[in-house]
């Protein structure tokens, strides 16, 4: 993971916002997410369809998807004024390090993935352990939109439409002992489809893994996510089943999961493994917090070119401060980076 940091007098140049798809009308929502924007609808789009997104290469959804898609919650949760980033960024800019180190690699590789058939385990600490069929993993949940900032620990974030469902609504279902109290995360580890697995990059020792606090793990913003921009994952995002935790650095949100174990103590993840002066185990967007080898004060939104780096300043938890901050009361961010 290693950027190269716009110079501070690229920050002042006046942020040039990017053509949005639209923009989130500023309406309240009740609940336990009062401070996030419920969206309305944009005028110009009916419901349901990757229509909504013209910009959209539509996928090969798989019946599962289909037939859930038309009872989504459009928009259940939003940004308010930022675009939505442009689909080609979403998709040609990813970090997948299984398919390969650079920011096109994905795109150019992960169709390799077999993401059908496709199961979850979720095993641990648990009364009901399973190994389910993705298709049964998700039928009892409806999918919501969630428009969410993606903070990248190497300083450049996006804003993405997700398809998914609170993973509170999963773990509540497989009943958490009393001896839970973390959730750890597993991607699939298969080196014939995925050549990053193959080439012994980065000494990441696979599979790829991540963990969340059971708290931060039932919090109604972390979610699962199936689906992007009104339509199924792309395989570079993750496919067929992602966590997305939006006030955490975007290498939290583990992308392929395979399995999901509740457990008593802090599992160790991927990057922390790696570097552990570098990253954490909460990696909380944080801009009072610098990286050793960089600033996290500001990021670059994308699309951002060499005469548009479009840089703004970061936000506290990734501007979800007002939702998750109690989470961390008396926690030492500064040592718990
Ligand atoms: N399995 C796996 N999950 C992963 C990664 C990875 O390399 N492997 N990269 C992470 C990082 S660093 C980021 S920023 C996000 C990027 O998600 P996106 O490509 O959908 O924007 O995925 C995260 N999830
Ligand atoms: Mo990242």
């Amino acid at each position: 993971m290693l950027i190269k940091l716009p110079r501070s007098s690229e920050c002042k140049a006046s942020e040039i916002t990017p053509e949005g798809l639209y923009l989130s009308r500023r309406v309240l929502m009740g609940g336990s997410l009062a401070g996030l924007a419920l969206g309305t609808l944009p005028g110009n789009v009916l419901a349901g369809e990757p229509s909504r997104y013209p910009d959209v290469q539509a996928g090969k959804a798989p019946d599962w998807f289909a037939e859930k898609l038309p009872d989504t919650r459009w928009q259940a949760v939003t940004v308010q004024n930022e675009a939505v980033t442009p689909f080609k960024d979403a998709t040609h800019y990813n970090n997948f390090y299984e398919f390969g180190p650079d920011k096109g690699d994905p795109a150019a590789n992960a169709d390799s993935l077999k993401t059908e058939p496709w199961s979850v385990v979720i095993d641990g600490e648990v009364g009901k352990p399973g190994r389910y069929a993705l298709e049964d993993f998700v039928k009892p949940y409806q999918l919501e939109e969630r428009v969410y900032r993606l903070r990248c620990v190497e300083a450049w974030s996006m804003v993405i439409p997700w398809l998914g469902f609170p993973l509170a609504n999963v773990l509540k279902q497989v009943e958490p002992t009393s001896k839970a109290r973390y959730v750890r995360f597993e991607t699939l580890e298969d080196p014939k489809s995925m050549p990053g697995q193959r080439s012994g990059f980065a000494l990441i020792d696979w599979p790829y893994e991540e963990g969340l606090r059971l708290d931060e793990a039932m919090h109604p913003l972390a979610i699962l996510a199936v689906g992007m921009y009104g339509r199924e994952l792309p395989n570079q995002n993750g496919a067929p089943l992602r966590l997305v935790v939006p006030w955490k650095y975007g290498f939290k949100s583990i992308k392929s999961i395979v399995r999901i174990s509740l457990v008593a103590e802090q599992p160790k993840t991927t990057w922390q493994g790696l570097a552990p002066d570098e990253y954490g185990f909460y990696a909380n967007v944080n801009p009072t917090v610098d990286h050793p080898r960089w600033s996290q004060a500001r990021e670059r939104r994308l699309p951002s070119g060499l005469f548009s780096p479009n840089v703004r300043e970061t936000q506290m938890f990734n501007g979800y401060a007002d939702e998750v901050a109690s989470l961390y009361d008396g926690l030492d961010l500064r040592k718990n980076y």
